[in-house]
């Protein structure tokens, strides 16, 4: 059958064991796995190359705020001792060129279809397969489907009167062009002041005539103190690579090696405390929170690290009602992501920038020649939307997927996602989640985490072929129990007292539910070990009978 005729009959025209949804790390790491497998896998990515979020994310300062030697692969040894990072936090195009160095040395691109978005995944419960309709109009078929589409990729674009009407250029951080920007004697405008945002308004501020960036809510920043790599830098990592990766799989609850708090923030005297904060703020980067260990947990102590980040910022910003609006007070910290920056607070004593506090001055819309907020004009050649992401859920719920008894995954997650384990949710046979909501995904190093899950999956088919199994589900029981045991972990943190997209609180109307599991990834990682080794626990196997899948593999012979 040819792909015109199986488009117009809507017959799948290719055949897969595993049909994976988007080529970031994750599906790159999925495919390279199951392949090794001897899986027929093929990857379907929107994009027109590998690399996920650090293909779209191009805007000027982007980079990761996990240490380069740490955000990086482990699964190949050859890989990590080979590959050279160039500075303590790797700039957006050196991961993206890493990204596509391990594409070719796995030859990963022969099983990746580029330029080609999933629309839609319905689950054929007879056949037990997933149908799958890409937008080239194409119809596969697949055993199993892997949503491997990230949890920070569906850029949010705020519905912000007048848009259409505005003569300058418009652009977003997350789908930056591909070809550098520049900004020189512009008048540009920054909405947000995310991690995004945080990154690149000292750049553009460098560049521009004038910069006004738009705050609705102060975050936290700790500098990052980026530095280029040394050699011997490198090899201490390189020859500790066994013993750290293990203790940031195992013992840390973010993924990332560091020496892990063993003191909370009062059994220190005030001065020492200082001391304690003082000499991470010099160190920089996301380890500032890792100065105590109830820094997450009790408000208290959280106000001891927020009050010392308020006072630098006073210290670094001349003008006192900046620096006040600056300082952020309407959350603990850490309980949005802290921003880790290069120069974000300094950026604020230049004469060609201004901050305007849209709680004060609400935005009003926008016009043809800029942007009005609290009644006064702001003349702009560019507005910069640096406003994030639907986070966790969104590029899921672009995706027409539908279960059993042909129920959409959107009208199941109505109230908020349920998952078990963040990796599989009841009523959605053969359909894994990679980083899902209800796993550590994002509160941890994406690309351990990835691993984790990649690994698990990759040796839960294995399970199934040994056994014969066709189909895996989610049991209810095991979903509502996660579901119930992810919301009381996070009750006795402070991170559901901020409005953070980590509850989905950036996205109007999106249901208001802390997403991510915050029991740390050693422990989760010991969950999920614990689930395989009792023969998938809370997951039900099914279509094990050579009658059955004799039957399956005839009707899918058929079909084609
Ligand atoms: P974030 O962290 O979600 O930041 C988005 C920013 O945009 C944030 O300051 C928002 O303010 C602001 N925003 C969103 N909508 C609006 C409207 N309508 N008006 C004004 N301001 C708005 O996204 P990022 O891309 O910076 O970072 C995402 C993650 O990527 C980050 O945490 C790292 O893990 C990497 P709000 O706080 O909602 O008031």
């Amino acid at each position: 059958m040819t792909a015109s005729e199986a488009r117009s009959s809507n017959v799948p025209h290719q055949q897969y064991d595993v049909i994976v949804v988007g080529a970031g790390f994750a599906g790159m790491y999925l495919l390279h796995r199951l392949r090794g497998q001897g899986y027929k896998v093929r990857v379907f990515e929107q994009g027109s190359g590998v690399g996920g979020t650090w293909y779209w994310n191009r805007y000027p300062g982007a980079r990761c705020d996990v240490e380069s030697m740490q955000y990086s692969y482990s699964f190949s040894d050859e890989l990590q001792q080979q590959w050279d990072w160039s500075e303590r936090y790797a700039p957006q195009p050196e991961i993206l060129a890493y990204a596509n160095h391990v594409a070719d040395r796995f030859d990963l691109r022969r099983d990746i279809q580029f330029d080609t978005r999933v629309e839609a995944a319905v689950f054929d419960e007879r056949a037990q397969r997933w149908t799958v309709t890409t937008s080239d109009g194409a119809v596969s078929s697949a055993q199993f489907v892997v949503l491997a589409t990230g949890c920070l990729s569906n850029a949010r674009m705020p519905d912000i009167a007048g848009a259409a009407d505005f003569k300058g250029a418009i652009y977003h951080t997350a789908h930056w062009p591909h070809q550098a920007v520049d900004f020189t004697g512009q008048r540009v405008g920054v909405i947000g002041t995310g991690s995004s945002a945080i990154q690149s308004i000292p750049l553009i501020a460098e560049q521009a005539a004038r910069l006004t960036v738009f705050q609705r809510t102060a975050n936290f920043s700790v500098p990052a103190r980026n530095a280029p790599l040394t050699a011997e830098e490198r090899q201490w990592f390189r020859d500790n690579y066994p013993e750290f990766r293990r203790k940031a799989r195992e013992e840390m609850r973010n993924g990332i090696f560091t020496e892990p708090p063993v003191k909370g923030a009062f059994d220190d005297p005030d001065e020492v405390r200082l001391r304690n904060y003082e000499g991470r703020w010099t160190r920089g980067g996301l380890t500032f929170m890792a100065a105590y260990n109830n820094l997450g947990l009790e408000k208290a102590a959280n106000d001891t690290a927020a009050d010392f980040i308020r006072s630098k910022i006073a210290e670094i910003v001349k003008d006192p009602e900046v620096a006040r609006k600056l300082q952020p007070s309407d959350h603990p910290v850490g309980s949005k992501r802290i921003c880790v920056d290069t120069d974000y607070y300094a950026t604020f004593n230049r004469d060609n920038v201004e901050l305007v506090d849209l709680r004060a001055d609400p935005i009003d819309r926008i016009t043809a020649d800029g942007l009005r907020a609290g009644g006064r004009d702001y003349p702009l050649d560019a507005i910069v939307f640096a406003t994030g992401f639907d986070a966790m859920t969104g590029s899921v719920a672009k995706i027409a997927i539908k279960g059993r008894a042909g129920r959409a995954l959107n009208d199941k997650w109505a109230e908020g996602p349920r998952t078990y384990l963040g990796l599989m949710t009841a009523g959605f046979p053969n359909l894994f989640i990679i980083t899902g909501p209800g796993s550590p995904s994002v509160l941890s190093n994406m690309i351990l985490s990835i691993e984790q899950h990649v690994d698990w999956i990759a040796d839960c088919l294995v399970a199934m072929r040994q056994r014969g199994a066709l189909c895996i589900e989610a049991s209810k029981r095991a979903e509502d129990d996660w579901v119930a045991h992810v919301n009381e972990v996070a009750a006795g943190t402070l991170y559901p007292q901020a409005n953070s997209w980590y509850m989905g609180a950036n996205v109007p109307g999106k249901p208001r539910v802390f997403m991510p599991y915050i029991g740390g990834v050693g422990v989760y990682r010991q969950i999920c070990n614990e689930v395989a080794a009792k023969g998938y626990e809370g997951f039900v196997m099914s279509g094990g009978s050579t009658a059955e899948r004799h039957a399956a593999t005839s009707e899918r012979a058929a079909a084609s």
